[in-house]
């Protein structure tokens, strides 16, 4: 019986394992890319009605990828994230209305300059803030890893501010409209982008922006030079014919909402369900692999990590205990970003997704069951 239950879950194993490999190798006549981005940089990146990415960002990206004929793989999540990912080799490139700096050169390796920024720093519309010397004592909102909070964060000492970090621009723009942070630095394209759409703000240097410089694509330092090389020789290309002028065009030349739609009928429940549906449904299925494949691989590793736990040597139930007390310790998002954003940095190669994911739930539960499974032979009385 039990025998027979074995067979049965690796054969599940394998089956759901091959499927997800499976997916992953569909593009194999054209080079494929993963390439990370901010999932919120208006009007560089965000998502339209049917939630896909559009953008200036993304038109060039797309624009390029066509002419030089790659495709790619879309990561989009918090800037500081995306620009890990890259750095540690887990996403090939990064387009994300990232500013070219002398400390990310070192880094990355950058393509041709494709638009021009500086910092702006910011205010409340109607604020009492006058000058970067009214900061003194107040709250500033910065958002982590980006080139405005570098150039903020550089002031900070001068100005005696303190600082408060934000993940994405949004929340952080809000933190001031809401009056919890006195101002906040970001990029001025960015922020003339949000004021022009409705944001209550106001930019205090307008005519005198900091670290003037421009937003670049980039690949790890010495590493992707063919895709590097592909998107300098499109953008030259879109550059040329014009199609570049006609993308900031489409997208400086209107309203967000021409772009995002009225949000006024997502606001129910179901709403939002069924604009999401396909997203949805993706997420469901792919929830339902991972559970499956955790709940067997997990019990597998809890069972030996309890028996490990009752073991006559004493290093080996160190060893369990150690590890027991980590993973059920350690937040699971925690781990989670640690395995799949760090991680590749250290061991020097790509971990997929729902590889990481699925690591994650087996150390996590694996935890938890070791502990149950040691706890149920301890109970069992020695006689
Ligand atoms: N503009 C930011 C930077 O260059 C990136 C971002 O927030 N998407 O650091």
């Amino acid at each position: 019986m039990f025998k027979k239950g074995f067979i049965l879950a690796v054969t599940l194993v394998v089956a759901l394992l091959s499927f997800s490999l499976a997916a992953d190798c569909i593009h194999a006549d054209k080079p494929h890319y993963t390439i990370s981005t901010d999932a919120t940089y208006p009007p560089f990146d965000f998502q339209d009605k049917n939630n896909d990415y559009i953008g200036i960002d993304q038109d060039i990206l797309k624009e390029i990828a066509k002419r030089e004929n790659f495709t790619y793989t879309l990561k989009p999540m918090s800037f500081t994230s995306a620009a890990q990912l890259v750095a540690n080799g887990q996403a090939d490139g990064i387009i994300a209305g990232m500013a070219i700096t002398d400390e990310r050169k070192e880094v990355y390796d950058n393509s041709t300059p494709y638009y021009k920024t500086g910092v702006a720093w910011i205010v409340k519309k109607g604020s009492e803030i006058k000058s970067l010397k009214d900061l003194k004592g107040k709250t500033v909102a910065l958002k982590t890893g980006t080139a405005a909070s570098e150039y903020g964060k550089s002031l900070q000492r001068k100005y005696g501010f303190n600082i408060k970090y934000f993940n994405d621009t949004d929340t952080m723009y809000n933190d001031v409209v809401v009056g919890n942070s006195a101002a906040t630095f970001e990029d001025m394209p960015v922020i003339q982008y949000a004021i022009k759409n409705g944001v209550k703000l106001k930019v205090m240097n307008a005519n005198n922006p900091g670290n003037a410089g421009s937003y670049g694509f980039f690949v790890k330092k010495d590493e992707n030079k063919e895709l590097l090389a592909s998107f300098n020789r499109g953008f030259a290309s879109i550059k040329k014919d014009g199609t570049y002028d006609k993308i900031i065009k489409k997208y400086l030349g209107a309203t967000q909402s021409t772009f995002t739609g009225s949000k006024k009928n997502n606001n129910s429940v179901l709403g939002i369900l069924k604009a999401n549906d396909g997203a949805f449904l993706k997420g469901l299925w792919l929830t339902i692999e991972l559970t499956v494949l955790a709940i067997i691989l997990a019990s597998i590793w809890g069972v030996t990590l309890g028996v490990m736990g009752v073991s006559q040597n004493s290093a080996v139930r160190g060893l369990s205990t150690t590890l027991i007390y980590i993973f059920r310790g350690l937040p699971l998002m925690v781990l989670a970003f640690f395995i799949y954003i760090g991680l590749p940095g250290v061991i020097g190669t790509k971990i997929p997704a729902f590889t990481a994911g699925l690591i994650t739930l087996i150390l996590n539960e694996g935890a938890y069951t070791g502990a149950f499974v040691r706890g149920g032979f301890e109970a069992v009385d020695k006689g």
